[in-house]
């Protein structure tokens, strides 16, 4: 298969590597359900508040009980990789202190179920629900939190670090920094809530090196990486002021978290962006010395991504903050940026752009800036698919998007990139993070309304085939 360059020119695609993780992801709190079985803790996502009518995080797809069932459909999916998160307070109720064994064992027994069937496990250790309990002690705020996170991982590493080749620390640690009121993490009531909020950014980068370096000292025989949410920011025009804007937007979105993990330092772009907003996290000695630390350094980088976005250069009139923003829609920031249009792109059901494309710019510019493998642990549509009678869910357009997303990462792996593996959202549907269980992401259905748990029958939707075959040729036959 060639690509075509110009009439004359055709380049031959490169094949993704043999090895490739063919994968599928979810999260624990959306998932699992059983949110205060077998001692597990409350997480900020259990406590966060649910918009009205909408599915929250108590029962989800209730996987916690149909794991084997799960395992099994995934296997029969054809994955080679599964990747999940652990909920820290199934491992530590308190977030800190005592065990729980009941939290350790399921894990225990998801992970061989995995293993059973051959697959890879690829597990995220922090996935937005951050222990309540620490939540109340100033969750991030606290630097004790940062030995918190240091304490649960070596229990992680200790229980499944001879099974578990694939690790990622935090799971979209930038979205949790820029939306972080959607994510339940600021204690309300805060005062100058972005100092605040960059203060705790810098506790993650601290928990993230620590968690990092521990793991290559302990020589486990894997792999560790970060897995924010990257995408290319487009200039609106090609006018320089909207050039300059999506430069900043980008290195406040993207660089300022990859930077600190890679390189171990701040992106001086994002650094001077805080310094003029007088958001400038307090940095305690030693503290550029455990971030900077040769065993810090990731191996891979794993990150999300759904859509691009389009900025324009502020308007300096007060007018830059768009409603309607979420991990997705950029709102726009007096002196920064604002929201651009983009008429070459179309949008989903619920407004984020579609942009293969940009998949491919977004793999590209990861790799020319870091020069890392890359995994791709989340990519995929939410709709309000539709059930019909005799099981059938006919969701042409989730494969048509998956299709032309994996067409654009060949092409990369072709331009160069190193992708280790492929991991869309989501393995099974699951309760969405803001808008409840009917926008819905998987390839297998769960029988369940937003509020009407109905049998939470697992039916294989159409592109349930479609990706079997896609993974069987190794990502030709699309
Ligand atoms: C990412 C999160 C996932 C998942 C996904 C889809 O930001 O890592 O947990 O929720 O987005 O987003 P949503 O559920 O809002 O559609």
């Amino acid at each position: 298969i060639y690509e075509r360059m110009t009439d004359m020119h055709y380049k031959k695609l490169k094949e993704f590597r043999s090895d490739f993780l063919w994968g599928a992801s979810t999260s624990a709190y959306q998932v699992e359900g059983a949110w205060n079985e077998d001692g597990k803790g409350l997480s900020v996502m259990d406590m966060g508040h649910h918009p009205e009518g909408l599915a929250d995080f108590k029962v989800t797809s209730d996987h916690y009980h149909h794991y084997k069932e799960d395992i099994a459909l995934l296997h029969e999916l054809g994955l080679k990789a599964y990747r999940f998160s652990i909920a820290w307070t199934r491992i530590f109720p308190e977030g800190t202190g005592k065990v729980n064994e009941k939290g350790l064992e399921f894990y225990r027994n998801l992970i061989d179920e995995i293993l059973k069937y051959g697959m890879e496990p690829i597990v995220t250790q922090y996935h937005f629900d951050l222990p309540y309990a620490l939540h109340l002690k100033g969750g991030w705020s606290n630097r004790a939190t940062i030995d918190a996170y240091a304490e649960y991982v070596k229990v992680l590493y200790d229980n499944f670090g001879d099974r578990v080749k694939y690790w990622l620390t935090i799971n979209e640690q930038n979205m949790m920094i820029l939306h972080g009121a959607a994510l339940g993490i600021v204690a309300p009531g805060t005062e100058n809530i972005e100092k605040e909020i960059y203060q705790q950014n810098h506790h993650m980068l601290l928990a993230q090196a620590k968690a990092i370096t521990l793991y290559h000292e302990m020589k486990l025989p894997g792999k560790i990486g970060p897995a924010p949410n990257i995408t290319t920011i487009y200039p609106e025009t090609c006018n320089p002021d909207d050039v300059i804007a999506a430069m900043n937007w980008t290195s406040i979105r993207n660089w300022l978290y990859l930077d600190m993990c890679v390189f171990g330092r701040y992106n001086s772009i994002a650094w001077s962006y805080l310094e003029k907003r007088g958001w400038t996290p307090a940095i305690e000695e030693g503290d550029m010395a455990i971030l900077g630390h040769s065993l810090a350094k990731p191996d891979f980088i794993a990150f999300n991504y759904y859509s691009t976005a389009t900025v324009a250069a502020s308007r300096n009139d007060g007018s830059d903050k768009a409603a309607g923003a979420d991990q997705q829609i950029v709102s726009g920031e007096e002196g920064v940026y604002r929201q651009g249009e983009n008429p070459n792109l179309k949008l989903t059901s619920f407004g984020w752009t579609v942009d293969p494309q940009g998949f491919r710019s977004t793999l590209r510019e990861i790799n020319d800036r870091y020069n890392l493998p890359l995994l791709v642990t989340e990519n995929g549509l939410g709709e309000y698919d539709k059930l019909e009678e005799g099981d059938i869910v006919n969701d042409d357009y989730r494969i048509n998007y998956l299709r032309e997303h994996i067409e654009q990462a060949r092409l990369a792996v072709t331009d160069g990139v190193d992708l280790l593996g492929y991991c869309p959202w989501s393995a099974i549907d699951l309760v969405s993070t803001h808008q409840g269980f009917g926008k819905r992401y998987g390839f297998i259905y769960v029988n369940r309304e937003e509020n009407d748990l109905k049998d939470m029958r697992r039916i294989k939707k159409k592109s349930f085939g479609w990706y079997n075959k896609v993974i069987g040729s190794n990502g030709t036959d699309l």
